[in-house]
């Protein structure tokens, strides 16, 4: 048994699309059945629609992407009012990734996703590193974690996941924010702050200079935040993010104790992965002879 149950929905398997990666979830289906999929996660909703930074806002470095895309996005009433369904009628389960520019914002926005049963939960993304206004700032500032996660908490019944940022000194003082608000489930981790510089130019590469690196480079920050955070805080939900790109990799967060994982830059090289890994998870369980996949999850944890 691969489902997975955060707060009170089950989701079929623990094998999701992260968010930017996917499109909107209907790029893929000529390839494969994307109801398949544990979920696919919307590219982060903003509440009007944005074109994003100006190029070049992807790189391809020998260790993994630097993107600064800067939350380009058809807006969150498109996606809640149209875009959403398309992917519901396909069965597949859609989590809306909604990014705020205030705290009242991360509210209004949650409040939108409640007019629809076509969006399973909420991933509260305070952690964006390429925006002014809001994004990551929110995600270095306990403070700013727990007001943004008990607004919206307070506002839906969906299940409330909060993804957060490895740009931190201790991830579990994050964490433990995100738990205080009453968080469902945690994403650990959005992307690492890097950079690229042109040596022709003599200059960065990125428009922004700044972006963030994702890929097998930041697969152990990644590991690492999942096995720190679940060994503080047993009872939470972790959904691992960050550098996987096959099965082992998986397992690898499950074990540090993750209790699902979203699959985000490998996609680019296969898009085909999340539905392959998938299998691979049924035959490891079954040659392990394990019957669910709770079994494995933190076993990594003091041994
Ligand atoms: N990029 C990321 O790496 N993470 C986010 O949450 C958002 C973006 C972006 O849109 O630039």
């Amino acid at each position: 048994d691969l489902s997975v149950k955060i707060k009170n929905y089950k989701f079929k398997n623990p094998v999701m699309t992260g968010s930017g990666t996917y499109g909107y979830g209907d790029e893929f289906e000529e390839l494969y059945d994307p109801s398949l999929l544990g979920a696919v996660l919307s590219k982060g909703l903003t509440m009007r629609e944005r074109g994003g930074n100006p190029p070049p806002r992807i790189h391809e470095t020998p260790a993994g992407i630097l993107n600064s895309i800067g939350l380009a996005n058809m807006g969150i009433d498109r996606f809640v009012n149209d875009k959403c369904f398309n992917l519901a009628k396909k069965n597949i389960d859609v989590i809306a990734n909604i990014s705020g520019k205030s705290i009242d914002e991360f509210g209004k926005m949650a409040e939108k996703c409640n007019k629809t049963d076509a969006i399973k939960a909420v991933e509260v993304n305070v952690s964006c590193p390429n925006v002014k206004e809001g994004g990551m700032a929110f995600g270095v500032d306990t403070e700013n974690i727990y007001k943004i996660t008990s607004l919206v908490k307070n506002t839906t019944d969906k299940p409330v996941i909060v993804k957060l940022s490895p740009n931190v000194t201790d991830i579990t003082e994050m964490a433990q924010a995100a738990v205080e608000g009453k968080a469902d489930a945690l994403t650990l981790i959005n992307t690492l702050l890097g950079m690229a510089i042109d040596i022709k130019k003599e200059k960065p590469v990125m428009y922004n200079k700044v972006a963030g690196l994702s890929g097998p480079a930041i697969k152990p920050v990644g590991l690492r935040m999942v096995y720190q955070v679940k060994e503080k805080f047993p009872d939470i939900k972790i959904i691992g993010s960050g550098g996987i790109s096959c099965w082992q990799d998986a397992v690898e967060y499950f074990m540090a104790g993750a209790s699902a994982v979203q699959i985000g830059t490998a996609l680019f090289n296969d898009p085909m992965l999340p539905v392959n890994i998938i299998e691979d998870l049924r035959n490891y369980l079954m040659k392990k002879n394990v019957e669910k996949i709770d079994e494995i999850i933190g076993i990594a944890i003091k041994k």
